[in-house]
């Protein structure tokens, strides 16, 4: 019913009346008025007139199934939509999803997360009505060593989609940060289950600071944490979709990425890793920087140089050895998001 009686008045752009949608609907006029309440709850703006209806006031960035799926061109990604007003990691309710059996495809996305997991046991603060909280269930037929791949796909997609949605041009910071005017506006937590030498499935999370303001962000991530809105602002340049108040609408970035990670996602399946690889060396902001990268115990220094075809960070060291690193953490010179580590440990060639 909250579908139809949404359809109805995204139809027209003036007012419907509650006699019109009752007919075609065969509902109640008291029905259609307690919908209208839960719509207004939703964050719609519904004008009333007693005389002439229903009207859209304005367009509010609102998310749930039926935003996303009316803009929806994938062709498997986003199929089926899990959506949640509140949760507390949509990467955990993906997981739980995927075990059940969940098709390729899924997506998994809410308004607020309360419990968003980062790498490593970190977390991920997600604020509420204004972020992008989506999680997908993959399950391609690829080796458990080769997932990394993933990780740098949809870092790939999510910059074009930001590009295409919003005008704007990020950089991607190895292996998952996605950064805007050195600070990060993006983070992607792929997480898999394997079953012997094969994948039985892999959850892609994508957290996407979206519509906060700098004042929202708290602690340590009003230094090191940016929205695409702030960005936009200082910006002061797109042309883009905007809403009234200068927000961007979350469910047409979502089918922005749904759309281009499709396109990336199927070079993984056609094992043409290397059009991602070349197409994530464009937007890297980490090749040719100063980095530390983290070992388990330690850390080493030099120059990033390349990437490997399985997506390896590959690093030349002062005496100009090379070294390979898989996943874990890296600094680069100039880049705040520190990921809750010092930035001035040992050595002093890293002092952002
Ligand atoms: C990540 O981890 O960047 C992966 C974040 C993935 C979040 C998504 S949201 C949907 C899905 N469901 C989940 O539960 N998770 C995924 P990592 O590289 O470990 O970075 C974590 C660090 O980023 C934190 O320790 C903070 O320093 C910083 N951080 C936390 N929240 C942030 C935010 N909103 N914006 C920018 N930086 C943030």
């Amino acid at each position: 019913m909250k579908k139809k009686i949404l359809e109805s008045l995204y139809k027209t752009k003036d007012f419907v009346s509650g006699e019109a949608i009752s007919e075609k609907l065969g509902c109640s006029r008291t029905i259609i008025w307690k919908v209208i309440k839960e719509l207004r709850t939703d964050g719609y703006d519904i004008e009333s007139s007693s005389k002439k209806g229903y009207k859209l006031a304005s367009f509010r960035d609102v998310i749930n199934t039926f935003e996303i799926k009316k803009g929806l061109h994938t062709n498997f990604l986003g199929s089926n939509i899990i959506y949640f007003n509140e949760i507390d990691s949509t990467n955990d309710a993906a997981k739980q999803l995927a075990a059940q059996g969940a098709a390729e495809g899924t997506l998994v996305v809410a308004n607020s997360q309360n419990n968003g997991r980062g790498r490593l046991g970190r977390t991920w603060s997600t604020f509420n009505n204004k972020n992008i909280a989506m999680s997908l269930v993959l399950r391609p037929q690829i080796e458990p060593q080769a997932v990394q791949i993933i990780t740098l796909a949809a870092a790939v997609a999510i910059i074009k989609a930001i590009k295409e949605c919003c005008g704007i041009e990020a950089g991607i910071k190895w292996p998952n940060d996605i950064i805007l005017d050195n600070k990060k506006v993006c983070g992607i937590l792929t997480e898999m289950s394997c079953e012997m030498d094969s994948v039985g499935y892999v959850v892609l999370g994508i957290g996407l600071n979206v519509n906060q303001r700098q004042e929202e962000f708290q602690d340590i991530l009003q230094e090191i944490a940016i929205s695409l809105k702030i960005f936009n602002e200082k910006q002061n340049a797109s042309k883009q979709k905007l809403t009234s108040d200068g927000d961007f609408f979350r469910a047409d970035l979502i089918n922005y990425i749904l759309l281009e990670f499709e396109e990336v996602y199927n070079w993984v399946k056609n094992g043409d890793e290397k059009k991602i690889i070349n197409e994530w060396k464009e937007y890297s902001v980490t090749l040719g920087k100063f980095v530390r990268a983290y070992t388990k115990d330690s850390f080493f220094e030099g120059i990033a140089k390349d990437i490997s075809a399985d997506g390896r960070l590959i690093i030349e060291d002062d005496k100009g050895n090379l070294r390979e690193v898989l996943s874990g953490e890296v600094v680069v010179k100039g880049i705040l998001g520190v990921n809750d580590k010092p930035l001035n440990l040992g050595g002093d060639k890293i002092d952002n």
